[in-house]
């Protein structure tokens, strides 16, 4: 069922759905209405700075929005659906999180004790918890500082590279820590690629198999899967392209890789519809149970006004209507991805920009969180600016500068 939304104009390519009887229908009362012009609005700005396509998925009780615009390929000139999948970067790390999170409830993993008592190699510091590793508070360097701080040749350099767990962790270890354990928040790679390291040491099991018996079979997420190291994505998918570090240079089509890189820090395939019914289980407590989920809901705040926060594996963003959503964000080469839910699971929402290493439009796309949960129009397209120019995101820490053009 195709809808036209009156009063709205629409960019030639857009494409509105929704499964609903009636749009008009909100599903969570306290909530505004979903504000689709808002979200046409973000796309289309996400698009005029140079995302190929962008795409939303909404679901807020029995109706589910569905809005895309632009080219999943722009060779083959495919239109963009909201039903594409991607790559969904960090996201995964919620995912890791559910898997964890379930072997502490299973009493096998204790989140306070050193990390160093379930790895088959240890950390540097006996100091740092299991805790540490989820919070992003261990001190260990993010390696992809290093390896990603020169965009497409170091995307070349490990577009096909296979790497162990053991690998990635030297090349954090071989610098010094940013912070002494527990001290500060520093997001990093390093501490999901540690936690996968240990849920397969003490399991025995392959986190793919983790991923699937215990959240992707549970939920019937049938468009998501962890395939490393393989390369290509199966099924309806749109391409990532990344943009270079020269942005006169053309976009770089990098939807096939290992990444290897991220592992259970960042290379699971999902789509809109899979992601968002993932955190709403998620907050509703149908994968970890009640204990665990308060852990990692708790959230402590990482940036300056308090409105982004992180608990466990899980981001917080605190909207301009007062609502709190819960999620997380993700970028993996030629993808940005927002996936965040209502506390009460009712209203989701999952955007994804087929573009990266372009800070203005992740920021931008960042704007249909406001539309989707705050029936908001404006398109938000302020963005954080280093002295020398260069975007940068709070996501990381405040103390944390990377470049991201
Ligand atoms: S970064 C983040 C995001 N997270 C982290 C992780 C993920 N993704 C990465 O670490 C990828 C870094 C390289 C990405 C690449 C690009 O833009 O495609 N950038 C460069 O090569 C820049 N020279 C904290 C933003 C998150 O939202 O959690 O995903």
């Amino acid at each position: 069922m195709r809808f036209t939304i009156a009063g709205i104009t629409l960019a030639s390519t857009a494409v509105i759905t929704t499964l609903a009887a009636s749009p008009a229908i909100a599903a969570t009362p306290s909530l505004p209405a979903p504000d689709i012009s808002g979200v046409l609005a973000v796309q289309k700005q996400a698009m005029a700075n140079g995302a190929p396509g962008a795409l939303t998925r909404i679901d807020s009780g029995n109706s589910s929005y569905r809005i895309s615009m632009g080219q999943a390929d722009t060779v083959a000139r495919t239109a963009m659906d909201a039903d594409r999948r991607f790559r969904v970067g960090s996201v995964s790390k919620s995912f890791t999180t559910v898997v964890l999170m379930q072997l502490v409830a299973e009493g096998r993993i204790d989140l306070d004790a050193p990390a160093n008592t379930y790895l088959p190699q240890p950390l540097p510091d006996d100091r740092i918890t299991v805790r540490h590793l989820l919070s992003h508070r261990s001190g260990l360097w993010d390696y992809t500082n290093d390896m990603f701080y020169y965009t497409v040749p170091g995307f070349e350099s490990v577009r096909n590279k296979v790497f162990t767990y053991q690998e990635l962790i030297d090349l954090s270890t071989a610098h010094q820590p940013t912070n002494a354990p527990g001290a500060a928040y520093s997001y990093s790679n390093t501490n999901f690629v540690v936690l996968g390291a240990l849920i397969e040491n003490i399991t025995g099991v392959p986190m793919a198999t983790h991923y699937q018996q215990r959240i992707l079979t549970p939920l019937n997420l049938r468009n998501t899967t962890y395939v490393h190291p393989q390369t290509t994505i199966s099924g309806s998918y749109a391409h990532g392209y990344l943009r270079q570090d020269d942005t006169t240079l053309p976009l770089v089509d990098s939807t096939e890789q290992t990444v290897s890189w991220a592992q259970s820090a960042g290379a699971v395939i999902s789509n809109a519809a899979d992601l968002n019914r993932f955190f709403s289980a998620l907050v509703t407590g149908k994968l970890v149970p009640a204990a665990q989920l308060q852990q990692m809901m708790t959230m402590v705040p990482v940036n300056a006004d308090g409105t982004q926060s992180y608990g466990l594996g899980l981001r917080a963003r605190k909207l301009s209507c007062g609502v709190t959503v819960y999620g997380h964000t993700g970028t993996v080469q030629g993808f940005y991805t927002y996936a965040f839910t209502t506390a009460d699971g009712k209203r989701s929402m999952t955007s994804m920009a087929n573009t990266s290493n372009n800070g203005t439009v992740n920021t931008i796309l960042g704007g249909t969180l406001e539309a989707a949960f705050c029936g908001t129009t404006t398109a938000k397209a302020t963005t954080l600016k280093t002295t020398e120019g260069e975007t940068f995101t709070e996501d990381i820490a405040p103390q944390v500068v990377r470049h991201n053009r």
